[in-house]
């Protein structure tokens, strides 16, 4: 038998909502906060308000079986998860401003042998922020930080890991990182995680769970940085980066991943900077890496611009603009920012191929920018820029495109 039957999941977004789900699926009754009433209304509703394949189907189950409640307001748990976005302000240093307001906003409802775990990626030292913070809240409570064993409360961190499009498989399947404030809080917090999680948690301290994900996800960054410096140095050498990797990829020990038109998505273009925040001096390579993948979409820029000049009615095709392969999130995507700057330097006639959205979002729309599909694509543009490996578009042959000029930033005609 587990020990939890009421959580609460602070942040009902990418990460909390798919989290409070599972949960309330193994029949804990789970109270989701967020500060959006279109949120809250959406899942009481039973309905989603992101996408994520299955995510529908296990929320409207858990609201139906009145397990998943959503509320502006928090009420009293035996646990809190904390899941809000941890964003970078303009300087690059990390936003810790969700965090904050999370805490003072269930901090009245916190009762003693309550668990507090902090999801959000986030720089080396908040959770311990958290206890200090807390402290201050509810003085007439013993944090972990103040007394390690007479502590009235447990605090965590353990870092999401799950991947956008595979979501409700990893939060299971993925082994989890749980640091503690102290011991006894790490061991509390595992018996929390093991109510849904299949993979092997690991325990360690609060500091070494925030640096370990800030590394993963500068861990790929940096080496994304590298193949995207690979297809620059290959363009200048007239060499095929595509075949290049796949060839030194046969070497038992390299790995080289997939150059591309950048790199989007709301995690691996910002966690890095937290570590380059806190220790600049040392994170050289880290701060590189994310100066070469910004750079990346400019470089792609360029080389649309003099394929463009080839023509004097240039008719360009950009194809995705999603982040990343079939998924259909536009957010801090390099593909829809090199699409949107075409459109504002009127660089020709743009079409825009996503076959993963039914409209463009409205902001957008000032730009003058239009949906096509793939076929109407294909037979106007002169030009071809592959921004996003979509399986759509991956079923293309290169005599579907021989007559045009083709930019592949992805490798999909290899
Ligand atoms: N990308 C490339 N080349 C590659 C791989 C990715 O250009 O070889 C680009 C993608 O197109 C995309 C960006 O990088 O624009 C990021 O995509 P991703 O699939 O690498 O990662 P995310 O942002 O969807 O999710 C990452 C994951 N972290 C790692 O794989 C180490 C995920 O497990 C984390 O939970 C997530 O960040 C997060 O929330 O932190």
């Amino acid at each position: 038998m587990h020990s939890f039957s009421r959580v609460s999941v602070i942040g009902l977004g990418y990460i909390g909502l798919p989290t409070a789900a599972v949960i309330a699926s193994r029949g804990v009754e789970v109270l989701g906060v967020d500060v959006s009433e279109h949120a809250v209304n959406t899942i009481n509703q039973g309905k989603i308000h992101i996408v994520e394949p299955d995510l529908d189907m296990l929320v409207q189950a858990a609201v139906t079986t009145g397990k998943l409640k959503a509320s502006l307001t928090p009420e009293s748990a035996e646990a809190f998860l904390i899941a809000v976005p941890t964003p970078f302000t303009d300087n690059k240093s990390p936003d810790l401003s969700y965090i904050r307001a999370a805490l003072e906003n269930i901090a009245p409802v916190i009762a003693k042998g309550n668990l507090i775990v902090l999801e959000s990626t986030s720089p080396v030292g908040t959770t311990d922020k958290i206890s200090a913070w807390l402290g201050e809240l509810r003085p007439d409570l013993v944090m972990p930080h103040q007394d390690p064993d007479k502590a009235d409360v447990y605090i965590a961190h353990c870092p999401e890991r799950v991947l956008p499009g595979r979501v409700l498989q990893e939060l299971v399947s993925n082994d989890r990182i749980i640091g503690g404030i102290t011991e006894r809080c790490a061991q509390k917090a595992v018996s929390l995680y093991n109510l849904f999680v299949r993979g092997e948690c690991l325990l360690t301290n609060a500091r070494t769970a925030e640096m370990a994900k800030l590394t993963e996800n500068s861990f790929r960054d940096v080496n994304i940085a590298f193949a995207n410096e690979l297809s620059m140095i290959c363009d200048h050498l007239k060499i095929n980066v595509w075949e290049l990797i796949k060839l030194a990829n046969r070497h038992p020990r390299v790995n080289i991943l997939s150059p591309g038109p950048g790199v989007g998505g709301h995690c691996i273009a910002v966690d890095p900077w937290f570590i380059v925040d806190s220790a600049p001096e040392q994170a050289q390579i880290i701060r590189k890496a994310r100066e070469i993948n910004d750079s990346k979409p400019h470089y792609v820029i360029n080389k649309i611009k003099q394929a463009a000049d080839q023509f004097k009615k240039p008719v360009i095709a950009c194809l995705g603009l999603a982040f990343k392969a079939d998924i259909d999130d536009l957010r801090e995507s390099p593909a829809l920012d090199i699409a949107m700057s075409l459109l504002h330097d009127n660089v020709g006639d743009i079409l825009l191929v996503e076959p993963n959205i039914k409209q463009l979002p409205k902001k957008y729309a000032e730009h003058n920018a239009k949906l096509t599909t793939l076929p109407q694509a294909l037979e106007r543009a002169n030009v071809l820029v592959v921004l996003v490996d979509h399986k759509q578009f991956k079923t293309l042959h290169p005599v579907d495109v021989a007559t045009k000029v083709v930019i592949d930033t992805r490798g999909i005609f290899g």
